[in-house]
């Protein structure tokens, strides 16, 4: 069996959203990931978003990759469309059934794999475009799905489960989405809920390509002592005043902190990650301090979590190419091919 449905029972008195949905409805089937993998916890902070903003499910394209992250949309909103694409490839599949139908809403889902090594030119050239997207990568640090190899995201120096150092330097997802132009680049980690469903509310509604990066601890293969994708790195380098609330064996890893502090988060294999909130008075409208400030804690060591840009005036794609507003398949033939005498005169302006 590759997937178990979720029971059709219900509770009569569930929550329910402006447009009366419940956050069954916003589910996908059970997830087969490994009990305690940080991605589940992104499907439920995913989940929750959707509920939230009250989306229409049959509005939303959720696209992936190949890995354990591009597993995860199998995992929620169950009633929409979806297509589970080529290892690297999730950018121009989305990019290219954006510029078809650009009434849907456009979930990206990648990993770190996915998007930093084989999809690397993907990733770059999809934000550089500025594709009305909500790009997520569930960054691990490692090849989660073909057991644990280190990703370009592996930070140098951090050690893989079989004791391997990494001695390549590492790609910093958010750094580069910011210089190649995202309109909406953040960080968080997977067990910051609180944190993580503003962010993926808010890059939802911004128009053009807003970019998460979303720390989020393999149990399997990346959450031992010596990684620092890892819980316990994390805790350890979180500066600032924010607490964790717990870590358990194999389950999943949540944290609580505030606006300007550091959280140490320990991962189940003993590891830490720093997490630095972004302070409450910092300013997201500045690229390049957004970079500045990026590159000066990391070289302290500290994973800077919160929403680092975003341009409230964001400009898509189809505004830059000028495509017609009504989606393709809303088209007639006569205004998809309006013959010969429409063709000469676009030639002729081109001459
Ligand atoms: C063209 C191609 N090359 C290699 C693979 C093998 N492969 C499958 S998933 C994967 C890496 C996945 O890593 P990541 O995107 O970080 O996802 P994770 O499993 O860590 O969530 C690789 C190398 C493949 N499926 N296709
Ligand atoms: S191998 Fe790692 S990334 Fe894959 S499901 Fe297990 S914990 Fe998650
Ligand atoms: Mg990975």
């Amino acid at each position: 069996m590759t997937y178990l449905a979720k029971p059709k029972f219900r509770h009569p008195n569930l929550p329910k959203n402006e447009l009366g949905y419940t956050h069954r409805d916003y589910e996908g089937t059970v997830s087969t990931l490994c009990a305690g993998c940080g991605h589940d916890s992104i499907t439920a902070s995913i989940i929750e978003a959707c509920y939230e903003l009250s989306i229409e499910p049959h509005r939303v394209a959720k696209i992936s990759g190949i890995g354990c992250s591009s597993k995860t949309p199998t995992y929620f909103l169950g009633n929409s469309h979806g297509f589970n694409s080529v290892h690297g490839r999730m950018p121009s599949v989305l990019t290219g059934a954006n510029l078809a139908n650009r009434d849907l809403i456009y979930l990206g889902v990648s990993g770190d794999g996915d998007s930093a090594s084989i999809g690397l030119g993907q990733f770059v050239h999809s934000i550089r475009r500025g594709v009305n997207m909500t790009y997520i990568v569930e960054n691990n640090g490692v090849y989660g799905l073909t057991k644990g190899q280190f990703s370009a995201t592996a930070d140098r120096g951090s050690k893989s489960k079989r004791g391997f150092i990494n001695t390549d330097n590492s790609i910093d997802l958010a750094a580069m989405a910011l210089q190649v132009g995202a309109g909406f680049v953040a960080r968080s980690f997977s067990g910051d809920k609180a944190q993580l469903v503003p962010i993926i509310k808010a890059a939802i509604r911004h128009k053009g390509a807003a970019f998460i990066d979303v720390i989020s601890p393999c149990v399997a293969f990346n959450n031992h002592a010596g990684s620092t994708k890892s819980f316990d790195f994390v805790r350890e380098h979180n500066e600032a005043v924010n607490k964790l609330d717990y870590m358990t064996s194999r389950m999943p890893i949540e944290v609580d902190y505030q606006p300007g502090t550091v959280e140490i988060v320990e991962q189940h294999d003993g590891s830490k990650l720093a997490l630095r909130k972004l302070d409450a008075d910092y300013d997201p409208t500045d690229r390049t301090a957004a970079l500045g400030f990026l590159q000066h804690h990391a070289s302290k060591g500290q994973i800077v979590t919160g929403l680092l840009y975003v341009d409230e005036q964001g400009e898509d794609l189809h505004a830059h190419l000028r495509t017609v507003d009504a989606p393709l398949n809303g088209l007639t033939e006569r205004e998809l091919c309006p013959g010969q005498g429409a063709l000469d005169k676009f030639n002729a302006s081109l001459r």
